[in-house]
């Protein structure tokens, strides 16, 4: 197990999606006692705190395709910075949601220091949506589609350069809930889909096996893992803004977690979704917590 330097950022937000709570993420994660799991394991734990999040709820403009579209900027910025700093520093960048509109600047963030950055996206959503084809208005929705180049330009052009990732460089893992405009994003840009389908089918090894071999077949020179607690079934992860049911085992995923880190390539990752509001008894950052242990090489004996 080589050790890391892990920089801990913590993104307090809720203007991604309508429930309030989630923006208590990154405190029950740390609650959960995340930077001792880590410093267990052996690895140098730098935890940055939280970014700055206004809580000045109810902005003016009220566009109803973009909610909190000036907020999601804000942090989004503030984000992608912070992330970029972290690897000018050379250290592994590791941030808490906050909903997943944060992905928006993590992606930013990371693209520069990669000509050719891998993404698995751990969801039950697609969350390709844009403007256009949201149905509900809320950018949590829409993160991918923005790291692809697709959405509204201030999104797609924070720090500057588009797109952060290219399209066939990403895979989405666990997606049991798509809207027809992602079915035809996902169509049309090449995007790698194992759906809960093809977990049930080929199992999660098999699924982790290709999804790691298709990305070192396309050489990517960088790896981010984005996971939303909502990939996971809500028996272990109720604490969601968003819970699918038929989803994504413990079990399940924790071995992917573990193929991720024996396949030795993840360069950053964020946990995003944790609703400790909507949570029992903090179940949910437990889980994430456990899943960051595998991810950074915790073993059973
Ligand atoms: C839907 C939308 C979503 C997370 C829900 C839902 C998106 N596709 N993402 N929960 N994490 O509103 O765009
Ligand atoms: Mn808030
Ligand atoms: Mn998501
Ligand atoms: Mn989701």
């Amino acid at each position: 197990m080589n050790k890391q330097q892990v920089s801990i950022i913590g993104v307090p937000t809720d203007y991604g999606q309508t429930r309030r709570g989630v923006d208590m993420g990154p405190s029950a994660i740390r609650y959960a006692g995340v930077v001792e799991r880590l410093e267990a394991i052996g690895h140098e734990v730098h935890d940055q705190g939280d970014i700055l999040v206004s809580q000045k709820h109810g902005s003016k403009e009220v566009d109803k395709q973009l909610l909190n579209l000036e907020e999601v900027i804000d942090i989004s910025t503030t984000l992608a910075n912070q992330v970029h700093e972290v690897l000018e520093q050379k250290k592994f960048p590791l941030v808490f949601g906050g909903d997943h509109s944060i992905a928006i600047g993590t992606l930013a963030g990371l693209g520069e220091h990669f000509q050719n950055l891998g993404v698995i996206w751990f969801d039950a959503h697609a969350d390709l949506n844009t403007p256009e084809t949201t149905p509900s208005g809320n950018i949590h929705g829409m993160p991918l589609a923005v790291s692809i180049g697709l959405g509204h330009e201030r999104l797609v052009q924070i720090r500057n350069y588009a797109p952060k990732v290219k399209p066939e460089n990403v895979i989405i893992i666990g997606a049991r809930s798509v809207d027809p405009g992602e079915r035809e994003l996902i169509r049309q840009q090449g995007i790698k889909v194992y759906t809960m389908h093809e977990i049930d089918r080929l199992g999660m090894t098999r699924v982790m096996e290709d999804a790691i071999a298709y990305l070192q077949e396309r050489k990517v020179d960088g790896l981010h893992l984005s996971l939303d607690l909502d990939g996971l079934d809500p028996l272990y992860t109720p604490g969601v803004g968003t819970p699918v049911p038929g989803g994504i085992s413990y079990r399940e995923s924790h071995l992917a977690m573990e193929m991720l880190q024996e396949s030795g390539m993840l360069t950053s990752a964020e946990f995003v979704e944790v609703n400790p509001i909507l949570d029992e008894k903090n179940k949910t950052a437990d889980v994430a917590v456990a899943l960051i242990g595998s991810l950074f090489g915790e073993t059973l004996v």
